[in-house]
């Protein structure tokens, strides 16, 4: 069993950032930050942290996306904003993602930027957006932020949220089995 720890969209709030790290740092095999920290890349807060950039970041040493593999699953990594992950009254559109993840191998995809919590299967991936653990949006933004924890075994990908106190919302628990 894998876990890794997915935060996004913190917009200066690197306290719970740090927070949250340290919580997990040493139970996790991986740490993705999906961008829109407003802080400089090289900041000791992301020390083992893969980060990418978002459209609130201007610190040009942030990657636009990037493809890691760990434990052999394989992540693409990116915000969302220079693939039109927006969508109005929608989740997320996933279409442009998808292509890049496509040609990345990829098989779960992490991004932000909608400040929507949520995890979906789409064309054979995983998509999950941790949401905005400082801004939320949307139907569950009065839990007043999120952040995902994604657990990997052989058959299933369980992703679980957590709010700002640090516990598991069990009502968002999204459980689907691979392959996908
Ligand atoms: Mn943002």
């Amino acid at each position: 069993m894998h876990q890794f720890l997915i935060v996004s969209d913190i917009h200066g709030d690197r306290k719970i950032l740090e927070q949250i790290i340290q919580k997990w740092s040493g139970q996790v095999d991986g740490i993705f930050y999906n961008g829109d920290s407003e802080l400089a890349a090289n900041d000791p807060v992301f020390d083992g942290v893969s980060t990418v950039i978002g459209n609130m970041d201007d610190d040009p040493d942030f990657v636009d996306a990037r493809a890691t593999t760990i434990d052999g699953i394989t992540f693409f990594q990116t915000h969302g904003h220079l693939y039109d992950a927006t969508v109005p009254g929608q989740w997320a559109n996933l279409s442009e993602m998808d292509e890049a993840a496509n040609e990345a191998g990829a098989e779960v995809v992490l991004f932000g930027h909608t400040h929507l919590e949520g995890a979906e299967v789409y064309d054979h991936k995983l998509f999950i957006n941790p949401g905005s653990i400082r801004l939320p949006k949307g139907p569950h933004a009065d839990l007043g932020g999120t952040y995902a924890v994604l657990t990997a075994d052989d058959q299933h990908f369980v992703v679980t949220f957590y709010n700002r106190q640090q516990e598991p919302v069990p009502s968002l628990t999204v459980k689907v089995n691979r392959p996908l």
